[in-house]
């Protein structure tokens, strides 16, 4: 191992018996299964060109998606051209045919030889993944914006992958601190490295309104204009949230909307003095307590305002599913959240969408298609345990492992700390398959990595959060359980630096990480 490690420096191929051997054991998420090809190195040069699935444009956009990385760093000219039926060309092939059935809807194969690198995969989803890997199996420069020297080498290797869990998502808040368009953009790029395949955009909390709705247009030119400490605020135009939606959507990216209620809306409340029970719309509020707000339950014009936004937002969104938020309502009885709760799930129904809410959604009677995301910090909910036994799957994102936004020491000079510190190792130490009592894996949709922003405000205050935990959740959702080991998991994730330090990616440098 000692002289493979060497060897890897320079990324030769590493006999097979060398499982430890980088660069092939530097991928993260890790794959189902990686075997390296002895001697059959694959060079990328300027002759090299990038073949995809004939007939398939959905193919072609994930081949251009490559090539517009590949051509930045590497200089070469990396033309796209239809692959040849039979067998498969020199170069770069993503092809939608003869993939191990294993591979799924999400999956992957990936053979590089001297000769060509092929990818196979029944979807362009699945070629879009094998295509994430094969940036990992390039040393980190590819990923750097200017025109770097060689060599390109891919290792020779036979890989099989395919996800643990079809759901992994990250949730971003742009509610505390609104987050442009470009931000949010560069977000899901860092996602979509990973294998993240869902954003949930938390748009609107007691300190703003992010997203326009026609029919309340006060709910963002008033209600979106400040944000946590004062600050000018921000929302997105529907064809800004468009944007995004389409850009996601571009790096197989579903967004989730969120819109939180009955509590987390003191931005609606002080925008329509009618939402409230008293008539009397509250000031903005621009501090970070949480619990004090709620809509009026007993007021039809509340049924209204939720209708039109479910819709408006509804309209916007190409994917199944509909946030309702849902979690501290503190300042709702518990027979008033079930009416409204009551009222509601139907109307996402009626807009065509699933519903997702925070684990207290469970508190009300939940259609089986509804899916509770728990967010606590101990082992069992019997709001999540009575969803799954009416069919329920769940999402999981324990505030103790899985919120980005808590500080990893005490020394981290940003986030908070109500549900401790989260290092490295315990945002990797736990199983989402077993975690809470009464949720066997088969009732878990996926992982999910929250990063709300009271104390987060720039792109790089994003990056110091999310990595490196977010890579270990997303090695959590992804990868077989049989392969979760801490010694390798920091050897690869400190392999990822190079790529971070490429990217302009701001990470935190956890002690915990052996960085290259
Ligand atoms: C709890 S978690 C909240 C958020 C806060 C977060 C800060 C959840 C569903 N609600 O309103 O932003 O803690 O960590």
């Amino acid at each position: 191992v000692g002289v493979a490690l060497l060897a890897g420096a320079t990324t030769a191929a590493a006999p097979v018996a060398d499982a430890a051997t980088p660069p092939l054991q530097a991928i993260v998420p890790v794959p189902v299964s990686a075997q390296a090809v002895t001697g059959a190195d694959h060079a990328l040069t300027a002759n090299t060109k990038i073949y995809t699935q004939a007939g398939s444009a959905q193919a072609k956009a994930v081949g251009e998606y490559l090539a517009g990385i590949f051509r930045t760093s590497t200089g070469f000219p990396l033309p796209i051209a239809d692959a040849p039926s039979g067998t498969p060309a020199d170069g770069i092939s993503l092809l939608l045919s003869g993939a191990d059935t294993r591979v799924g809807d999400q999956g992957y194969q990936l053979n590089s030889t001297s000769a060509s690198v092929i990818l196979r995969a029944t979807t362009a989803q699945g070629l879009f993944g094998g295509v994430q890997t094969l940036r990992q199996l390039l040393p980190g420069k590819i990923e750097s914006p200017t025109v770097q020297q060689g060599p390109w080498t891919i290792p020779g290797a036979n890989i099989l992958d395919y996800p643990r869990f079809g759901y992994r998502g990250a949730m971003l808040d742009v509610a505390r601190h609104f987050h442009p368009v470009a931000t949010v953009k560069r977000y899901i790029d860092q996602l979509a490295q990973y294998k993240i395949n869902n954003l949930h955009l938390h748009l609107a909390d007691d300190q703003g309104w992010r997203i326009q709705i026609d029919s309340w247009p006060r709910l963002t030119t008033y209600g979106g204009s400040t944000q946590v400490g004062g600050g000018a605020g921000g929302y997105y135009t529907k064809a800004q949230y468009t944007e995004i939606v389409n850009y996601a959507a571009s790096r197989f990216i579903t967004v989730i909307p969120e819109i939180d209620m009955p509590g987390h809306t003191n931005a609606a409340l002080a925008s329509y003095a009618e939402l409230n029970c008293n008539n009397t719309a509250p000031p903005l509020r621009t501090d970070t307590a949480v619990g004090y707000s709620s809509l009026c339950i007993s007021k039809d014009i509340t049924y209204t305002f939720v209708n039109d936004v479910i819709r408006e937002v509804a309209a916007l969104t190409p994917g199944p599913y509909f946030h309702l938020g849902g979690d501290e309502a503190q300042a709702t009885s518990d027979a008033d959240y079930r009416t409204f709760m009551n009222r509601v799930l139907p109307m996402v129904a009626t807009a065509g969408k699933q519903v997702v809410g925070w684990h207290e959604i469970g508190k009300a009677t939940l259609p089986a298609t509804a899916t509770p995301q728990f967010w606590g910090t101990t082992t069992s909910s019997t709001e999540v345990s009575n969803a799954v036994a009416r069919g329920s799957k769940v999402i999981l994102s324990p505030a103790n492992k899985a919120y980005l936004d808590m500080k990893y020491n005490s020394s981290t000079p940003i986030g908070l700390s109500w549900a401790g510190y989260i290092e490295v190792q315990d945002a990797y130490n736990w199983n989402p398959g077993a975690y809470l009592s009464g949720v066997p894996e088969s009732a878990v949709r996926g992982v999910e990595s929250p990063l709300w922003t009271e104390t987060v405000v720039t792109p790089a205050n994003i990056d110091y959060l999310a990595f490196p935990r977010l890579p270990a959740h997303a090695e959590l959702g992804w990868s077989p359980w049989s392969t979760h080991d801490w010694n390798t998991f920091r050897v690869r994730l400190g392999a990822q630096a190079p790529r971070w330090q490429a990217q302009g990616l701001d990470y935190y440098k956890s002690s915990q990480v052996p960085w290259e």
